[in-house]
């Protein structure tokens, strides 16, 4: 199996050996036979391999992490209740009172409020690098560096292998929140990165009816953040949950190409548009990183579009998101529906005010998230909400 598209039919699923099921079945169960007294101490000793309670482990959510570490190129995964359960057991797993962590921003508002939260509250001196660089950032108590791959809301790009590089030679861990590239536009680890994350809430599920997050990397690393999340934090993902992400992800790269196709019709209607100021998106020549996204990202610039309006008021944007009628007014992303939402008062209204502002989110912005719909009918919805 070389071919991504092959990969996410098939990675980490086999027929069921009791049954022949071909889909994986959703293995509802809180707890599993341990057997005799003996095999069950050899179980719960790490002894022995086997199942022994959902909370640790289930075979269904083991199909998932199986999956999403094959397509991320990654030794092991683990699979969470969300995407903020995974950041947060993740640092909890990782880091210790003392160390910092350097972001790169801007990031999605909740990951920057957990950093921010919880660093105060855990001892984790958290530094903001947007403005002043990573490599000025890094101390020799940097132990995390923490990066998206297409920022959220301004789809800015970060060169990931500089990034890891400059982070090993600092003895840091390097992770990527590849939220809004998947694995079938940008796989993170190849370029030199310790630890990928997802909300699979969005583009690996697909079909908005689910939240779950995951972390990807050595064996090494994730260990400690399965043992704390699962075992300390108890953030698992529910068996009924990870059936829907297995089944998301099958038509991953299918659907992400129709994102990428309708984005890009998108972006092009919207530049050319008079109420509108700046769009940004990587694919178009006027990105002011379209050259580092051509090389980084493979098989498009992603689904999402976001625009600056010419007067950079909340009115205007209130004008034109409210006169949407095929795009649905939300947060989220990543659905097969096309969504729209006002980053400054939604997504991004936990970042401080002037830390959204250094970032560039405006009160004339507006994201979208492109679905598979006809281009022709989002690009028509547009132009009459733009009026
Ligand atoms: C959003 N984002 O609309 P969950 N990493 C990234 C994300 O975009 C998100 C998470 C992690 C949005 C959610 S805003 C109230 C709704 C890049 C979520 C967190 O915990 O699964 O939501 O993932 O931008």
């Amino acid at each position: 199996m070389t071919h991504l598209r092959t990969r996410a039919v098939h990675a980490g699923q086999h027929p069921d050996p009791a049954t022949g099921a071909i889909t994986t079945p959703i293995s509802q169960t809180t707890a599993f036979a341990l057997g005799t007294l003996e095999q069950g101490a050899a179980l719960f000793a790490g002894q022995a391999d086997g199942y022994r309670y959902s909370r640790f482990a289930n075979p269904t959510v083991a199909a998932l992490e199986a999956k999403l570490a094959d397509l991320e190129g990654a030794a092991a995964a683990v699979a969470f209740a969300s995407g903020t359960a995974a950041c947060s057991s993740l640092l909890l797993g990782l880091l210790q009172p003392g160390d910092e962590l350097v972001f790169l921003g801007p990031l999605y508002g909740g990951t920057e409020g957990l950093l921010r939260g919880m660093g105060e509250r855990w001892g984790i001196r958290v530094v903001d690098a947007t403005t002043g660089g990573l490599a000025a950032a890094l101390t020799p108590a940097t132990r995390m560096v923490w990066v998206e791959t297409l920022t959220n809301p301004t789809l800015r790009l970060h060169d990931l292998a500089e990034v890891a590089r400059l982070a090993r030679a600092h003895g840091a861990i390097s992770v990527a929140d590849n939220t809004f590239c998947t694995p079938m536009l940008a796989r993170p680890l190849e370029q030199g990165i310790d630890l990928v994350l997802h909300s699979m809430t969005k583009y690996l599920g697909g079909h908005g009816d689910a939240t779950g997050g995951i972390v990807a990397g050595s064996a090494e690393l994730i260990a400690p953040v399965r043992k704390t999340g699962l075992g300390h934090v108890g953030g698992n993902l529910a068996p009924a949950e990870a059936y829907l992400f297995l089944r998301g992800i099958k038509t991953l790269p299918l659907r992400m190409a129709a994102h990428c196709e309708g984005a890009l019709a998108v972006a092009q209607f919207l530049q050319s548009h008079p109420a509108v100021r700046t769009v940004h998106y990587p694919g178009l020549p006027s990105h002011p990183q379209h050259d580092l996204a051509r090389r980084q990202l493979q098989g498009g610039f992603g689904g999402m579009v976001t625009f600056e309006l010419a007067r950079d008021e909340r009115a205007e944007a209130a004008r034109v998101l409210d006169r949407l009628q095929l795009f649905t007014q939300a947060v989220s992303l990543g659905d097969v529906d096309s969504l729209a939402c006002h980053p400054a008062s939604t997504t991004h209204s936990f970042v401080p005010q002037q830390a959204r502002e250094a970032a560039g989110v405006g009160e004339g912005m507006i994201r979208l998230s492109v679905g598979i719909e006809h281009p022709d009918d989002l690009v028509a919805d547009l132009g009459q909400a733009l009026g």
